[in-house]
């Protein structure tokens, strides 16, 4: 057990981090409290630096569908690593796991690894401007692809459509390079592309949005945005980070049969460490250097060791992995609904939401109660249960999530 208890190693860390942590959403700002300080992992639990466990729903925010420590990827990460590298070359398992990806995406023909959910968000919309000659992209309100400039823009107010910056140091003509449209919603499009005439790029959207609560797609949404982005010669991106290999086999692309012209992946294709993709149609990818003259580079891309936690990740996901992550969101899900709750599901992912109806879009989510979740939070928190930190995040169901453990999470549901 590591020196030191949870008290000890969050003083430590409060100051040599911003806010005590390496990515904001671990400060438990939404809730409140104290941030928890994680030692160990395995199957769907987690244990703090006191040695209190918890039912993990947080998953590292979506990587780990095989729940912690799952044995087959350690040993490939083991032997991955014992074998040397990274090599600063192409090496083999960046063949194997592109293939995989292919085999069960085939809207990506060809594909660029690289290091997080970000880098893949921004590279893509990169492409697609270079493929379009346009400069304008259209996101959605509450879709969260990663922290570069360009997609940390908040809606204009009013009838301005132009954006204005999401943060701090994002500079206000970066922003307004970036339309913001209403999820759920094809006419907030449509009309953007009506002012925007030949000035867009690309739409890029979440095909199940989980970044303020689960928030599904209504009939027609992704088929509609597929329509307007052929109308107007502009690219349609899904930002499969979450959904990629979780809600089917081949992704929301598959599931709702709606093809994109690009795709941009993460978290599950790493098994838990840092990667991210983005790839799609041939012609799109080949205008990447140093293929084309679309530059983007990194230097640990196609790790070794991380391609080995994908492709040990991806072999695992076969059918009786899907009916069992299936029965688990499913049990989990109906028998929130059965204590009360309101929740929204897609597969694996779900949210429980504070407020009387599911919400369709950001501007319904934020209606929610959140001192209500905050409360719940704390509550299941208290009874060894340990879901995200906000009601705008998705619990992340695992394979490992037995029944014995969704049950356990219902009962401390029940009085939470
Ligand atoms: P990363 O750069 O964090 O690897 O990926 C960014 C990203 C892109 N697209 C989608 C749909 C995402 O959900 C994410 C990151 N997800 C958040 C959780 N909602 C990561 C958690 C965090 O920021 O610490």
């Amino acid at each position: 057990m590591e020196e030191g208890g949870v008290a000890s190693w969050r003083n430590r860390a409060a100051k040599l981090f911003p806010g005590g942590v390496n990515s904001p959403v671990r400060a438990y700002r939404a809730v409140g409290g104290d941030a928890p300080i994680m030692v160990r992992g395995e199957g769907s639990n987690v244990w703090d630096a006191d040695g209190n466990r918890y039912i993990d729903y947080v998953g590292a925010f979506g990587p780990l569908i095989l729940g912690h420590a799952d044995p087959t990827v350690t040993r490939a990460i083991n032997a991955a690593v014992a074998a040397g590298g990274p090599f600063g070359a192409t090496a083999p398992g960046e063949v194997r796991l592109a293939e995989m990806i292919r085999s069960r995406m085939p809207s990506i023909e060809r594909m660029r690894f690289v290091n997080s959910g970000t880098e893949a968000a921004m590279s893509a919309l990169r492409v697609a401007r270079a493929a379009t000659g346009r400069d304008l992209v259209i996101k959605f309100d509450g879709g969260y692809h990663g922290h570069a400039d360009s997609l940390l823009v908040e809606a204009g107010s009013g009838a301005a459509t132009l954006s204005i910056p999401g943060s701090a140091g994002v500079a206000a003509p970066v922003a307004a390079q970036t339309l913001v449209a209403e999820y759920n919603s094809v006419d907030s499009v449509s009309s953007l592309f009506s002012s925007n005439r030949s000035q867009i790029a690309a739409v890029i959207v979440e095909p199940v949005a989980a970044n303020m609560g689960v928030v599904p797609p209504v009939r027609d949404f992704l088929s509609g945005l597929r329509g307007l982005c052929d109308q107007n010669g502009a690219l349609l991106i899904f930002d499969e980070v979450i959904t990629g290999f979780r809600v089917a086999p081949g992704g929301a692309q598959e599931l709702f049969g709606v093809r994109p012209d690009m795709t941009v992946l993460g978290k599950i294709i790493g098994g838990g460490l840092p990667v991210g993709a983005y790839g799609g149609r041939a012609d799109l990818l080949d205008l990447v250097a140093p293929a084309g003259n679309v530059y983007q580079a990194g230097t640990l891309s196609g790790h070794p060791v991380v391609m080995a936690a994908g492709e040990a990740t991806l072999a695992q996901l076969g059918p009786e992995l899907y009916a069992t992550l299936e029965h688990n969101g499913e049990k989990l899900a109906e028998g929130l609904k059965s204590l009360g709750y309101n929740v929204a599901r897609a597969g694996s992912l779900l949210t429980v939401f504070f407020r009387d109806r599911l919400p369709v879009n950001f501007r319904e989510a934020k209606r929610c109660d959140v001192e209500e979740f905050a409360g719940f939070f704390h509550r299941l928190r208290a009874a060894g249960v340990l879901i995200p930190p906000s009601q705008f995040e998705a619990w992340f169901v695992s394979a490992a999530h037995d029944d014995a453990a969704i049950e356990a999470t219902l009962q401390a549901a029940a009085s939470a």
